[in-house]
């Protein structure tokens, strides 16, 4: 008996891949067809796959041509599966040309020809595709232009970067389906609720505004009008950082009595507003970042919060924060500077063991579960691509299509990051070095 075996995402099943699959099947008796899991797609590069899994694999079964069906999880699979079922043939869409002839150390490799004018791309895009704009200026707003590309069903529909242009950020928004917006921090609100008001989708930095109450007001504005809020802290959506809190509620460093986290640089990123007005400095940048493992851990109602402050005596803002916060039943040390050298890791105390992130922990690939005996330590390795906006955008975008709820930043935690934010702003519990 003659074996064939084929890979694919096989998202929004189309003619293309029914034609191929049918091909393939011609090429033998038996076929095997390899399909994608969602952590593998990721892994290599491929966001916004839109069908689960069991959906795609129920796709390929309802074809009948294939005899199996497994899932392709990692990288190096394709070999193990030729020898594990014995596989004589091994087939792809032409689209992939030479790319594994490594295969024909194993088995034949038959490259079929891909069929023209249809795509899940082009099926994820057709009349849906989100014309996007950017509100801001400085690395952030390059940055996700630069990511942008790399996640499908987004046309660019320009960048306002001009401060203040309330006519031109209008006109862009009057433009957009969805904006993103990073401007200095004192305007994001009235920003965000402008958008909203304009019908647009907003992903904004964070803090979304520097007071509590108002950024649950806009939360629930654009529930009202049907529209997402989303909390642009890109290490949440960054696959290392959402496992590592799995890892963490599902016991397995203990009980968490402690989280330090650091995040410095020797330079502002968004210099532009790091001045008095603008209510930039190195909390309201880095605030949101050090305080999401504090909220995901160990939730939002701490029972005391107070900083230790250093300030740029010209510009008036803070150079250097620590931010200590207590819980019933754990603690959290905080620390974010500009100007200032530190080692900008990220550690979690429980009783059993301690998660050790190094620096920077914001932009995480790699993590370790360390233990008292060191034979016991356990390493986790995770890719990230490019600057790792790609996978908050892309969330987003799922967002925008399911009309779901973000469970990874809840309007509650972007709320609770306004509301520290306004505490720190209002000079509460606060003392200076
Ligand atoms: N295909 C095709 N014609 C199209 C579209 C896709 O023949 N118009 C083929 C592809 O060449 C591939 C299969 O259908 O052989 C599945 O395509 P995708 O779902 O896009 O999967 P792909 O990313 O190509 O994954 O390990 C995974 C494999 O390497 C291929």
């Amino acid at each position: 008996m003659k074996k064939v075996i084929t890979y694919g995402t096989f998202d929004l099943f189309h003619h293309g891949h029914l034609n191929l699959l049918k091909r393939a099947k011609e090429l033998g008796d038996y076929l095997v067809v390899g399909v994608t899991t969602e952590s593998f797609d990721i892994n290599r590069g491929k966001l916004n796959v839109q069908q689960p899994l069991m959906e795609r694999v129920r796709q390929v079964k309802e074809t009948g041509l294939a005899d199996e069906i497994i899932p392709e999880e990692y990288e190096g699979q394709k070999i193990d599966d030729i020898q594990k079922y014995g596989i004589d043939v091994f087939a792809i869409g032409s689209d992939w040309e030479g790319a594994f002839d490594y295969l024909k150390d194993y088995c034949e490799v038959v490259y079929i020809n891909r069929t023209e004018g249809v795509s899940s791309t082009s099926i994820r895009e057709q009349g849906q595709l989100l014309s996007f704009g950017i509100i801001g200026r400085g690395t952030m707003a390059g940055k996700m232009a630069g990511e942008a590309m790399h996640v499908s069903g987004i046309r660019q529909a320009g960048i306002c970067s001009v401060p203040g242009d309330m006519a031109a950020t209008c006109s862009l928004m009057d433009k957009s389906d969805a904006v993103y917006i990073l401007a200095e921090p004192s305007r994001r609100g009235m920003l965000v609720r402008e958008a909203l008001n304009r019908g647009c989708h907003v992903m904004c930095e964070s803090p979304v505004s520097l007071e509590g109450r108002e950024t649950g007001s806009l939360y629930r504005h654009a529930e009202e009008k049907g529209l997402v809020l989303f909390d642009a802290v890109k290490t949440a959506y960054l696959r290392a950082f959402s496992r590592l809190v799995l890892l963490v509620k599902g016991g397995a460093v203990g009980s968490v009595r402690s989280i330090d986290a650091t995040c410095t640089s020797m330079q502002p990123s968004n210099s532009w507003f790091y001045n008095k007005e603008s209510k930039g400095g190195s909390m309201a940048d880095w605030g949101p970042f050090v305080l999401l493992p504090v909220f995901k851990i160990f939730g939002l109602d701490y029972r005391e919060c107070t900083f230790i402050c250093s300030m740029d005596s010209t510009k008036q803002t803070d150079m250097f924060t620590q931010v200590n916060m207590l819980y019933p039943h754990g603690t959290a040390t905080l620390r974010t500077g500009y100007g200032v050298k530190s080692e900008g890791s990220l550690v979690i105390s429980g009783t059993k063991a301690y998660i050790y992130v190094p620096s920077p922990w914001w932009r995480t690939e790699y993590f370790e579960i360390r233990y008292e005996n060191f034979n016991d330590n356990r390493r986790y390795f995770y890719k990230v691509d490019g600057e790792g906006i790609r996978y908050e955008l892309a969330e987003f975008l799922r967002l925008i299509r399911t009309k779901g709820k973000n469970f990874t930043i809840s309007s509650g935690i972007s709320q609770k990051i306004s509301s520290v934010m306004e505490q720190f702003m209002e000079n509460k519990n606060k003392s200076f070095i």
